[in-house]
């Protein structure tokens, strides 16, 4: 499975798999968990050759970046698993402001922003058993050093880099242990504490409410207000009708 190490703090009782070149780490760690591997099993890899979004679609993934994808057996139910996308938004957004001073934003419902365009996103993929959540994996993608020269031509008018933002080299071990940290602590919040506390901080380091939208989910495209989160994670648009719609996947694109 190639080398481990680990990066200088690790929440306690987690554990670091790290790799060169993967697939996808978030393939790795739906393996490991089949395979009992046990909560807090955290996947690292410098490079992946079938990086993953969500609905089948690509997330480049050259070298530089960070591609991690986490473990965790939570007490959840599936219905409430949309909230891990949630929970881990809202650790990441905390971990890269802190980091960096950048206004990083959620976008709803997996998207890292920054000016505008996208810095990184999250995967959050499950496996149930009976009314539980068996295992699941957040996987983030965070563009680090890629420079603007880096991005295809389709991909550099919609995606950024801390570099290409700060125009700084981010060094990539301290803001790993900086953003498990932080994943710790929301987790514990979610499955331990208290989840208004979480969706209040995502309804704050949004850039998706108040905004007009255009929502395209699997079967309809609509306009509206995003007026806020509901208690599952989900979106609730105004339709200029004034009915309120609710959105549980899809996309989210700023009308103006
Ligand atoms: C996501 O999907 O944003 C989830 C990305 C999760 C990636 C992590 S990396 C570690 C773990 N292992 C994996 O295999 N995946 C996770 P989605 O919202 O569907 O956005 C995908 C879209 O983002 C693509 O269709 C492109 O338009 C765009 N995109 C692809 N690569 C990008 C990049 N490196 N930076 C910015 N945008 C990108």
């Amino acid at each position: 499975m190639g080398r481990i190490k680990t990066p200088g703090d690790v929440p306690a009782g987690w554990s670091v798999i790290s790799m060169d070149t993967v697939d996808s780490t978030n393939t790795v760690a739906m393996e490991l968990g089949e395979k009992d591997a046990p909560h807090g099993t955290v996947v690292l890899a410098d490079r992946q050759t079938k990086g993953r979004g969500r609905l089948g679609r690509e997330w480049v993934s050259p070298t530089g970046n960070i591609y991690m994808s986490i473990l965790l057996r939570p007490t959840v139910t599936p219905a409430d698993a949309a909230l891990l996308t949630i929970t881990a938004a809202v650790a990441c957004v905390r971990a890269l402001r802190e980091a960096t001073g950048l206004q990083v934003e959620i976008k709803w419902p997996n998207d890292l922003m920054v000016s505008g365009k996208k810095l990184g996103g999250i995967l959050t993929e499950m496996k149930s058993r009976g009314p539980r959540v068996f295992f699941a994996v957040v996987g983030i993608g965070i563009n680090l050093n890629s420079r603007a020269a880096d991005f295809s031509p389709e991909l550099s008018a919609t995606a950024t880099s801390l570099r290409v933002e700060t125009g700084e080299k981010i060094p990539k071990t301290a803001l790993i242990s900086r953003i498990l940290s932080e994943i710790r602590f929301w987790y514990d919040e979610l499955t331990q504490g208290d989840r208004d506390r979480i969706l209040d901080e995502w309804r704050r380091l949004s850039s998706t409410l108040g905004r007009d939208v255009r929502i395209t989910s699997v079967n309809e495209t609509f306009e509206g207000v995003a007026e806020t989160l509901d208690k599952e994670g989900r979106l609730i648009v105004r339709l200029s009708s004034g009915i309120r719609k609710v959105v549980s996947a899809g996309d989210v694109a700023m009308v103006r």
